[in-house]
């Protein structure tokens, strides 16, 4: 593979209904806009044989224990890789709504250890970015078809932001936290600001792991 110029990575991380579904269209768009090729991708990726039984487990309709899914969301990670290697190195964009620190994030909920969660999500491919969109659960339920699946829950949603605050102490020096209660077009302005400059930075800089 020559040293051509590749995509950029960028994820977008929330609770449930934290406005990433809309903001990650409104990127994919800016960025389509500026003749930069771009693709969307969501985790869990329901369609395949592991993204059935995680779908299956979201709508009540599977239990499994913690470490059970925990692991079944990270190998759903890991079979998109050769995908995602392969889009970036080709100069794609990747726009990715969720990815490890919703792993990290939603199971640590459930009071399991940064550590053991973590661990399934290394060798994974580190995003160039990550924007956390903040906002307090409480607000989110107005929103629409809230509760409807397993997490969206108000006190479970308590504890993943809690986490996510946490995993933001940690230093990552990718992770981009923004205010989520700005309106829509404020919050796009700031996310397509640092996507913009970070677009231009990464031609010819290797991929790097997790
Ligand atoms: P979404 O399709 O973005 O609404 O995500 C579906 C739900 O799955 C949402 O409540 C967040 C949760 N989720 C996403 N990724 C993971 C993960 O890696 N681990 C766990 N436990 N939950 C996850
Ligand atoms: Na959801
Ligand atoms: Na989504």
């Amino acid at each position: 593979m020559s040293a051509g110029k590749r995509g950029a990575f960028f994820v977008f991380e929330g609770c449930d209904r934290s406005g990433k579904t809309t903001q990650s269209r409104l990127l994919a768009e800016f960025l389509t806009s500026k003749g930069i090729p771009t693709l969307s991708m969501n985790f869990p990726e329901r369609e395949s044989s592991i993204g059935q039984v995680i779908n299956s487990y979201l709508t009540n309709s599977k239990d499994l224990p913690d470490e059970v899914i925990h692991l079944m969301f990270a190998a759903n990670r890991w079979e998109y890789m050769n995908k995602i290697r392969r889009e970036l190195l080709a100069g794609t964009t990747l726009i990715v709504d969720r990815y490890s620190y919703s792993g990290v994030a939603y199971t640590m909920a459930k009071g399991l250890d940064f550590d053991w969660c973590y661990a399934p999500e290394r060798g994974l491919i580190k995003p160039d970015a990550v924007f956390f969109l903040k906002t307090a659960p409480v607000n989110l339920s107005s929103r629409g078809k809230y509760g409807e699946e397993r997490y969206e829950k108000l006190e479970f949603q308590h504890k993943v932001a809690e986490v996510y605050n946490r995993i933001g102490e940690r230093e990552f020096s990718y992770w981009h936290e923004i205010d989520a209660s700005q309106p829509v077009a404020e919050l796009h302005t700031k996310i397509s600001g640092i996507a913009e400059k970070l677009q231009q930075q990464v031609e010819g800089k290797p991929l790097d792991k997790l």
